[in-house]
């Protein structure tokens, strides 16, 4: 059936009238109900095994847009949509965002449900149906403020099943109630499932702000997605999302299992689980709890379990691997505490050396070292970040189980990352290659034999002045923020954490304000913008987000630097932001202490629209930098083994880092000190300001002092650079040229042949 007559039926059926009578908001309701019919009536990939893909975050991002794609009917629906003198685009920008995750990590299982379900792959993803997703981030007063953020609406993408399940916890049973999201497959003609939890009577509106009654399980367990963990009750909480995920979601695959035909004892020939991070570690005791229920002995399930499992690692950062103490688990998962024991008893055996056990001396459970011994697989998510699991953070585990460990780099949908976000670069590309590479990204390589031509190149910058232009329209309707098109746009867009160093990006604005307050001007006119987000409960991320807020105002009030120099941060930064930041970018900040950013996908989202990178050699950095060669990336700042061996204390001479010495060089001090100087103080909060001032002198554990006057150098260079620009452009082509490495079915191919072995 046509799209125009199944959307006519649609809305007489619904509103009562023919689609040119309907408003966007009905039009958008009648497009939704049809892509969500018609992905959910695409038939399952096919397989004897099945992959469940098991992640806490999914962090979907609108699915209109994305979902007419891969069902190939964007453009019909845009051609008559347009017939009708309406824009597509002001219909799908209606869509509240599904935030069901709060970064990388959720973006990145987001992106490999686009390419399992393309390359028509037996797999299925599983999480939990967060009512607020990720909070809305509200600027008062240059502070961040956090407000609820609801985005289920009737009618919306949720598919309600007859499913259900009883998870057992401590204090009694709850329902688990099982929805799905089709996720349709671009050329596949398949659909994969996302599989989403919720308890069975959700309360309806948060009481106070993001305020939950964090006491309240049966009706708050799945209100928010990470509520606050920085109370009791909030850390807690989070245990009871995490067994109420892996209960389902376990009860899931062997009911799915035994539906197939096959016997629980084929488990791991069946059936293959992938543990993003260790979010939902507890799969393991889970699912070894109800095979031994279905009359497995405790060596077979221990058995079956082992050979179904794999565990992705997504940081260093020790303090984001979890423990649990055991206490919390006697409360949340009792029946879970006999088998992790077990788990430890058996896990010594194994390995004498105790810094890999499952319980330390504090009776805490590293799940992280459960996944390694009872997983098959352990991977990390970039080369450079394998290595350093391999040689440093898991070494033990290494060296006890060296065949475990494989690498599988990180990757992004180009069908939202570049067709969707950036159609007009896409055309482009399409006119110069053709349009195999919306199939295989590998393909955009055949972008090189255009490098000398200087009728593409300047067609390439003019979609980025496009893309630019957009933006800036953007910013001016949203946030009232006026910007100049024809300044370079420096864009740092990622979480708000200490690492990955927003604080160093707003140094070097205070330097370059300072530079223009000295008559010092700069060769062309920049705009920094930034998005992140800080979570509520990290106050050293909100301080740096005050700083910037402030660096902003400062800026814009001065009418000798806003024509040089303007600082943006864009309020509620999310997938929506992203995909029109990301294509209106000129230079892409991925300036992580190295050793620090597991991949970074950004990164990659980045180059594949043309940005420059300016980049430490860290993540996903270093092959980016390997892939498109010195001259079309601007690297920086300390190396990861050196930064490794300066917090070891290990540098050559014993050393370990005291950013004293750095603050003590005259061209740092003076950026350190801004931070409280009365220009900024007559603008921001003098405790935050302080606070971020005294930190950096005294701690600044993530080194920003050590990098920060190369960081400035290099980014002037690549400023200067930029005005050569048919060498710009080269460097942008060479970029979207060489980014179909990062393309997520690489990625998800690469898994699939390493470790899931599905067909
Ligand atoms: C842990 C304990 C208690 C509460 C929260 C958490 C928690 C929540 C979220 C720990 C980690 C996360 C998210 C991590 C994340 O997004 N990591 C990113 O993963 C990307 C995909 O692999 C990488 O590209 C990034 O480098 C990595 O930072």
């Amino acid at each position: 059936m046509l799209l125009r007559d199944q959307l006519r039926d649609l809305t007489r059926a619904r509103f009562g009238r023919a689609p040119d009578q309907c408003d966007d908001r009905q039009l958008y309701e009648a497009l939704l109900t049809l892509c969500r019919d018609r992905a959910r009536a695409l038939p399952a990939p096919e397989g004897e095994r099945k992959l469940y893909y098991f992640s806490a975050e999914f962090l979907l991002g609108k699915l209109l847009s994305n979902q007419l794609l891969a069902l190939g009917l964007r453009d019909e629906a845009r051609d008559y949509l347009e017939e009708l003198g309406r824009d597509l685009n002001a219909v799908e920008s209606l869509e509240p965002e599904p935030s069901l995750g709060n970064g990388g990590l959720g973006r990145l299982a987001a992106c490999f449900l686009d390419s399992i379900a393309a390359l028509g792959l037996n797999g299925d993803g599983v999480g939990l149906n967060y009512h607020y997703g990720l909070f809305r981030q509200v600027f008062r007063g240059e502070k961040q403020t956090e407000e609820p953020d609801p985005w289920m609406e009737k009618p919306g993408w949720l598919i309600p099943t007859d499913r259900r399940f009883s998870v057992p916890f401590g204090a009694g049973e709850l329902t688990a109630v099982l929805y799905d999201i089709a996720v349709p497959g671009a050329h596949s003609g398949r659909a994969c499932r996302l599989h989403l939890f919720d308890v069975e009577r959700p309360a309806h509106a948060p009481w106070n702000g993001i305020q939950f009654d964090k006491g309240d399980i049966p009706h708050q367990l799945t209100a928010f997605l990470y509520p606050d963990d920085s109370d009791e009750a909030g850390r807690l909480l989070r245990v009871y999302q995490q067994y109420f995920l892996v209960s389902a979601g376990s009860q899931l695959i062997l009911a799915e299992l035994e539906e197939r035909g096959f016997a629980p004892e084929a488990l791991a020939d069946h059936v293959v689980v992938q543990i993003n991070d260790t979010h939902p570690s507890m799969v393991i005791p889970e699912l070894i709890r109800l095979l031994t229920q279905r009359g497995l002995t405790m060596d077979q399930a221990v058995d079956q379990v082992s050979r179904t499992c794999a565990y992705t690692n997504h940081t260093i950062l020790a303090e984001a691997l979890e423990k649990w103490p055991l206490a919390y688990l006697e409360t949340v998962a009792p029946r879970l505490v006999p088998i992790i024991r077990e788990l430890d008893r058996r896990a010594r055996e194994a390995c004498p050396d105790p810094r890999t056990a499952i319980l330390d001396g504090q009776s805490r459970v590293h799940m992280a070292h459960m996944d390694i011994h009872f997983g098959f697989s352990v991977n990390g998510v970039a080369a450079l970040h394998t290595e350093i699991l391999k040689t440093s953070e898991l070494k033990p585990f290494y060296d006890r189980y060296p065949e475990k460990f494989r690498n599988e780099t990180n990757g992004i949908t180009f069908r939202r990352w570049l067709e969707d976000c950036d159609p007009e670069l896409a055309g482009l590309i399409d006119g110069c290659i053709g349009r195999g590479w919306r199939r295989d990204a590998w393909e955009l390589e055949g972008l090189l034999a255009f490098r000398e031509d200087a009728g593409v190149l300047d067609r390439l910058l003019a979609v980025k002045a496009a893309n630019k232009d957009r933006l800036c329209r953007d910013l001016l309707a949203r946030q009232g923020a006026e910007v100049d098109p024809m300044s370079v746009f420096d864009i740092q867009a990622k979480r708000l954490h200490e690492y990955k160093r927003q604080q160093m990006n707003a140094l070097y604005v205070i330097h370059q304000y300072l530079e223009i307050k000295a008559g010092r001007l700069p060769e062309r006119p920049v705009t920094v913008l930034f998005g992140a987000k800080a979570a509520p409960a990290y106050v050293m991320a909100k301080h740096i987000i005050h700083l910037i807020l402030c660096l902003s105002r400062l800026v814009e009030a001065d009418p000798q630097v806003r024509p040089w120099l303007r600082v943006v941060m864009v309020e509620n930064y999310n997938v929506t932001w992203a995909e029109r930041l990301i294509p209106a970018c000129d230079l892409s900040e991925q300036i992580s202490l190295a050793s620090k950013e597991a991949s970074g996908t950004g990164n990659m989202k980045f180059m594949a629209n043309g940005a420059v990178t300016l980049g430490t050699l860290d993540g996903a950095n270093v092959e980016i930098a390997q892939l498109v060669g010195p001259e079309n990336i601007y690297t920086f700042g300390a190396s990861s083994d050196q930064v490794i061996a300066l917090y070891r204390g290990s540098e050559p001479d014993g050393r370990s880092y005291r950013p004293l010495d750095y603050y003590h060089r005259p061209a740092v001090e003076r950026l350190v000190d801004f931070l409280v100087s009365p220009e900024l103080l007559a603008i921001g909060d003098p405790v935050s300001l302080s606070t971020l001032w005294r930190d950096m002198k005294g701690k600044d554990w993530f080194m920003a002092l050590l990098d920060v006057e190369e960081y400035i150098a290099v980014k002037n260079r690549a400023l200067h650079d930029y005005g050569d620009r048919r060498s710009w452009a080269k460097k942008m082509l060479v970029n979207v040229a060489k980014s179909g490495y990062f393309s997520s079915d690489r990625t998800i191919r690469q898994y699939n042949e390493d470790i899931w072995h599905l067909k």
